[in-house]
């Protein structure tokens, strides 16, 4: 057995069985491992940030690290924009990275770079591999810190010696951490506050987000009169009918100010202070209000559902029902496709278990108000504002959930950084229904542009901001990457080609002209 078996053999004995790749020369001895050792399922991705986008959703869904092969410093850095996103969500991910083998180092070749320093921001764990003897320990090591709540992007390099010589065999990941308890003091803090009858807001990710932690923080939020919330962009969120509804602390700054007004207090249940994207002239960073005291009851890699267990029970609100949504769509529009209208065809279509990947941006800013009585869901957002992450994202989750039905919503602009993710759905007959808003522009920052104070955009300006001339025709794409699609511009025409994609069982794209 050489270094690339002994490593492939560990990661699936590890529970990591699925990898991501887009290889090069130094990475041939892992993908002739590919042949050798059963029981990894290779997905090829043409882009790299294709590959790792794909294995946060992925992870996401699976609650388990996916693997991405990746070439050297260059491939590495390709995927970088998404591992960065994968990083804010706490995502577990195991990156195999080629790199040349050890004494062919020092003749600076066109592809030496320093792989350990364009890892390093990137990820929370990197190791170089030493000798092939070693390489499957390392990756045990490796499967290990990915998977230490809640969640660690890791960088395994993997110099092409280390991946050819002989190893010993395979080895055995060792313990994972399991989740950290809370403390009694943040929780008697927490029930402090919500006994004080004071404007309180129970600030909720990760976890806290689905399963019996949602429904606690509902128990809570009606026995003590306070509100729960979800962090702005949260990897995972449990929603529709029979689940406790959450809204997110909205993207524009006055928006949020408004939702937080009068709140005396934010108990943060593994989510981070609520701060505004970017800074604005004459606005606050902080979008609590003045004097809003944060309590951290727990941090996203402690068991929040035993804090919120905890709480509940120390608050009095174990006996007292959290308010389940109701199933309820709304009725399919008719006539002119607007923002409200989209949602409601959406809110009457999202089917029963299906998986949203939203990257939708300002099309999106209202979905969850007519999504909420959809039957239930898990919706995903872009946790670490780099753009280019939703058709990955909803790649990775349709490898990992193949029973159920993938909707991804995206922009025009940010479809257009990882449309290849179309071809590997192809290739790999996902069931990833794609809804692209073709607005024709980078909506977003022509409101930005006016916020920041940048003036009146002239022409030029004008010309960074939109994506005419030419316009970009998604459905061509799609047809030359092997997925079917079609175009619409009213809600009639939306609603059956919706309809259509997710009665088909594999990729199928719907360009929405707005
Ligand atoms: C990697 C990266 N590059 C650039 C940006 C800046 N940016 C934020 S949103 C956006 C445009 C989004 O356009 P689109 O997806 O069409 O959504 P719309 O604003 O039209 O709703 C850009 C370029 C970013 N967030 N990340
Ligand atoms: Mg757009």
């Amino acid at each position: 057995m050489n270094g690339a078996e002994s490593l492939v053999h560990t990661l699936v004995d590890g529970g990591v069985d699925v990898c991501f790749a887009n290889p090069g020369t130094s990475e041939m001895h892992f993908v002739a491992a590919l042949d050798r050792v059963a029981g990894m399922r290779s997905i090829l991705a043409l882009f790299e940030g294709v590959a790792t986008g794909a294995a946060d959703g992925f992870a996401r869904m699976a609650d388990r690290p996916a693997a991405t092969l990746l070439h050297l410093g260059p491939g590495l850095v390709n995927g970088a924009a998404n591992l960065h996103n994968a990083r804010k969500a706490s995502t577990p991910m195991v990156n195999v990275v080629g790199e040349h083998a050890t004494h062919h180092m020092r003749y600076d070749a066109p592809l030496t770079a320093d792989i350990e320093a364009m890892a390093a921001p990137v990820s929370n764990w990197v190791h170089t591999c030493v000798n092939a003897s070693e390489v499957a320990a390392d990756a045990a090591r490796a499967v290990a810190a990915a998977s230490t709540p809640p969640g660690q992007i890791t960088t395994l390099i993997l110099p092409a010696n280390t991946a050819w010589e002989d190893a010993d065999g395979p080895a055995v990941v060792p313990a994972i951490p399991e989740r950290s308890q809370v403390s009694a003091d943040a929780v008697s803090t927490a029930a402090r506050v919500l006994r004080s009858g004071e404007p309180s807001v129970l600030l909720l990710t990760g976890q806290a987000l689905r399963g019996p932690a949602l429904e606690l923080a509902g128990r809570i939020a009606n026995a003590t009169g306070s509100r729960v919330m979800a962090q702005g962009a949260s990897a995972r969120i449990e929603r529709g009918a029979g689940r406790v509804a959450v809204e997110r602390v909205p993207f524009v700054v006055d928006q949020a100010l408004q939702v937080l007004d009068g709140v005396q207090h934010v108990i943060l249940v593994g989510a981070k202070p609520p701060v505004a994207f970017f800074a604005y002239p004459g606005k606050p960073s902080m979008l609590t209000p003045e004097g809003c005291q944060m309590h951290r009851l727990a941090a996203l890699g402690d068991d929040l559902d035993h804090a919120l267990a905890w709480l509940a029970d120390e608050v009095g609100a174990m006996d007292t029902p959290a308010t389940l949504h109701q199933l309820g769509r709304p009725a399919l529009p008719s006539g002119r496709l607007d923002k409200d209208s989209i949602a409601a065809v959406l809110g009457a279509l999202i089917p029963d278990n299906a998986i949203v990947a939203d990257e939708s941006v300002t099309t999106g800013r209202g979905f969850f108000a007519l999504t909420a009585g959809a039957p239930p869901h898990s919706w995903m957002n872009n946790t670490g504002g780099s753009i280019g992450l939703g058709l990955p994202l909803a790649t990775g989750a349709a490898v990992a959930c193949p029973e159920r039905k993938v909707i991804c919503l995206s922009g025009d602009g940010s479809a257009m950084y990882t449309i290849q993710a179309l071809w590997t759905q192809a290739r790999e007959n996902l069931d990833v229904t794609t809804v692209v808003f073709s607005n024709r522009s980078y909506e977003i920052l022509l409101g930005e542009l006016a916020k920041v104070g940048a003036g009146n955009p002239g022409r030029t300006a004008l010309d960074m901001l939109t994506l005419r001339q030419p316009d970009l025709n998604f459905v061509q794409m799609a047809a030359g990457m092997g997925v079917a699609g079609e175009q619409v511009d009213s809600c009639e025409s939306f609603a059956r080609a919706l309809g259509r994609g997710l009665d088909s069982p594999g990729p199928y794209l719907v360009e929405v002209v707005i």
